[in-house]
């Protein structure tokens, strides 16, 4: 059977406590959401933190702690820990998790890119909480910066702390970024690449473009592992192509809060038993935890600091 990776990404800092009651906030719902994904047969958890009152997206780094130490008092899974924060974070802050936590796993952010919510207005009127509608409506004049010198900087601290990067890509000329890095020796092989599809300023989730992504990538650092992640409604048709053409998966309501059309996803557990079924059908199984730490060349739990 071959093995391939799940992560789900559990909260993230995209979508609201108004737009799905499930949407995980506090430190506890975080962690057992984390340790249902791997219960379901994820691999990876990808952690974002919140405000525990207001679900407002946070870089407390004292709720990482709790969060990381919660998971792996339960189970082994990978803990990808966010660099991206929220949208509005200063950089040092998205960073502190890496010399803090020093976990198997982070992601990168490999370009600056506008990160556009501000559609979402369209859909939700009324909000559970203040922050809500401003945080969305501030997107339409927002940049999500990476910039080479930031990359560089990430980077460093990256290596210093053993810490391997899922490098997100959000369009084409990202592939180049990485490309440069790469070829600076700012990052080494094995290269593990997260396209992330559909956010409006970004590219959008269609299959011709996943095609185009892999094969530019490809041609631009050879050998390297990948995963898809997709915003909304195209995240099991990204994931399920991704798993079609020998690439890994990610679900979680960090990138889609539905299971199907109209019906909301009430764990992330259920989207990973969704996508681990689709697995099986085409007689792919996902990988172990262990299994993805053979795979993506991790240093081990032993040697994280949390
Ligand atoms: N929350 C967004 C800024 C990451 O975790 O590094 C993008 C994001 C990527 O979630
Ligand atoms: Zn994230």
């Amino acid at each position: 059977m071959e093995k391939r990776i799940i992560t789900a990404a559990i909260t993230g800092a995209i979508h609201t406590p108004r737009m799905s009651p499930h949407l995980p906030v506090t430190v506890d719902q975080i962690a057992d959401e984390a340790v249902r994904a791997y219960e379901a047969g994820a691999a990876v958890a990808h952690i974002h933190v919140r405000n525990q009152e207001t679900g407002q997206p946070s870089s407390d780094i004292n709720f990482f702690k709790e969060i990381t130490a919660k998971i792996r008092d339960k189970c082994n899974i990978i803990v990808c820990i966010t660099t991206g924060g929220s949208l509005t974070m200063p950089l040092e802050e998205r960073l502190k998790v890496i010399p803090t936590l020093k976990p198997e796993l982070a992601s990168l952010n490999s370009g600056s890119i506008n990160f556009a919510l501000h559609p979402l207005l369209k859909k939700y009127k009324d909000f559970n909480f203040e922050w809500e509608q401003k945080y969305l409506a501030g997107t339409e004049d927002l940049i999500f910066p990476n910039t080479f010198k930031s990359l560089k900087e990430f980077s460093k601290a990256f290596e210093e702390n053993n810490v391997q990067p899922e490098l997100e890509i959000y369009d084409t000329g990202m592939i180049n970024n990485v490309a440069f890095m790469l070829a600076n020796g700012q990052i080494k092989p094995p290269i593990y690449i997260q396209f992330v599809m559909g956010i409006l300023g970004g590219i959008p989730a269609k299959a011709d473009n996943l095609l185009f992504l892999r094969n530019t990538a490809r041609e631009a650092f050879g050998d390297f592992i990948w995963s898809v992640c997709a915003a909304g409604h195209s995240q099991f048709e990204m994931c399920t192509l991704s798993l079609l053409l020998g690439g890994n998966a990610r679900v979680g309501l960090e990138d889609n809060l539905y299971l199907e059309r109209k019906v909301l996803a009430k764990s992330n557990g259920e989207q990973v038993e969704k996508i681990v079924r689709i697995a099986r059908e085409l007689g792919i199984e996902p990988a172990t935890p262990d299994e993805a730490r053979q795979i993506l060349s991790l240093k081990g739990l032993d040697n994280v600091g949390y």
